[in-house]
């Protein structure tokens, strides 16, 4: 039953450059950044600086519309013929500006059938979407989960808005956990693969994120990402994590390790842009600016 189960699993996964380790160095992904929109604040989130040569979450340099997003699309499945998956990673939240996530998975599904669909997203307004995106046939979502106790939380989300209303501090995080959790669970009762994506910030949630991964393991998550936060000043003012240090490798290394054994650990992130193109560590974004793209779908 095992080996039947791992088979099935297999099948979903072996074209998908992060959900199979393997499959990272045979097939490319592309993000179109359509949802500038966010309903959260991290603190250690700038997604207005850019600068083309990083590569970070939250970062885009064109923002697009859906139909710009299609045209872009198709050019680049013409040229890269490892594509395999379209994103929406922001530059805000694809299931907070969840319109224009929706027109432009219609129209890539509509002109490139076969081509997988993926979602990141912070989990605020997942709950509200889980059916459409079963509807839509997208297999694989991820959730940015950083934290299971609002404790921890206040110091890593001083807002969020959620039904027309901004909260903060510990109801805030208390909002935003029983969400994520609830949009886990509605996932895995649909099936549906979840990766958990979570930044580890020293002295904030690095030991805390042990207990994140116990409550994703609990709800079915297919993958745990742990990812080092980037911070630097040439990024810009953060919101507010003044002076807060990015962990070293080593200490990474050391967490993975010992989350090793409960859920499937991604080690081979990228952290990609919000508009990031080809093979994960292999970008081609800058070759495919929109003004090079025709404007005939
Ligand atoms: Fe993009 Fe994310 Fe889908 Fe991948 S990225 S929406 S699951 S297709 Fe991948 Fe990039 Fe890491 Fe994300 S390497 S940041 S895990």
């Amino acid at each position: 039953v095992t080996d039947d189960k791992d088979a099935r699993i297999w099948e979903r996964i072996k074209d998908h450059p992060c959900f199979s380790e393997q499959a990272h160095h045979y097939f490319a992904r592309m993000h179109v950044a359509v949802a500038p929109a966010c309903n959260i604040q991290c603190n250690y989130c700038n997604r207005k600086y850019d600068c083309t040569n990083e590569s970070r979450p939250g970062v885009a340099s064109v923002k697009l519309t859906p139909d710009q997003a299609l045209r872009k699309v198709l050019a680049v499945a013409s040229k890269v013929p490892e594509l395999s998956v379209i994103g929406v990673a922001g530059p805000g939240d694809a299931c907070y500006d969840w319109r224009k996530t929706v027109a432009t998975f219609e129209g890539v599904a509509r002109e490139i059938p076969d081509i997988k669909l993926c979602i990141s997203t912070n989990g605020l307004a997942l709950p509200d979407h889980v059916d459409e995106l079963a509807d839509m046939n997208i297999d694989h979502v991820t959730i940015t989960i950083n934290m299971v106790d609002p404790e921890v939380g206040a110091k890593i989300y001083p807002w969020i808005i959620h039904g027309h209303r901004r909260y903060t501090g510990i109801e805030a995080a208390g909002i935003l956990h029983e969400r994520q959790m609830l949009g886990l669970e509605l996932l895995t009762k649909r099936g549906i693969l979840t990766k958990i994506n979570s930044v580890m910030i020293p002295g904030v949630n690095d030991t805390h994120l042990v207990e994140v991964n116990r409550w994703i393991r609990d709800r079915g998550a297919f993958m745990h990402n742990v990812v080092p936060l980037i911070s630097k000043p040439t990024h810009g003012t953060y919101y507010g994590l003044t002076g807060q240090r990015c962990p070293e490798p080593f200490e990474l290394k050391a967490l993975q390790d010992c989350l090793d054994g409960n859920v499937k650990l991604m080690r081979h992130c990228q952290q990609c842009r919000a508009d990031a193109i080809g093979l994960l560590g292999d970008d081609r974004e800058r070759e495919f600016a929109l003004d090079q793209i025709s404007t005939k779908v």
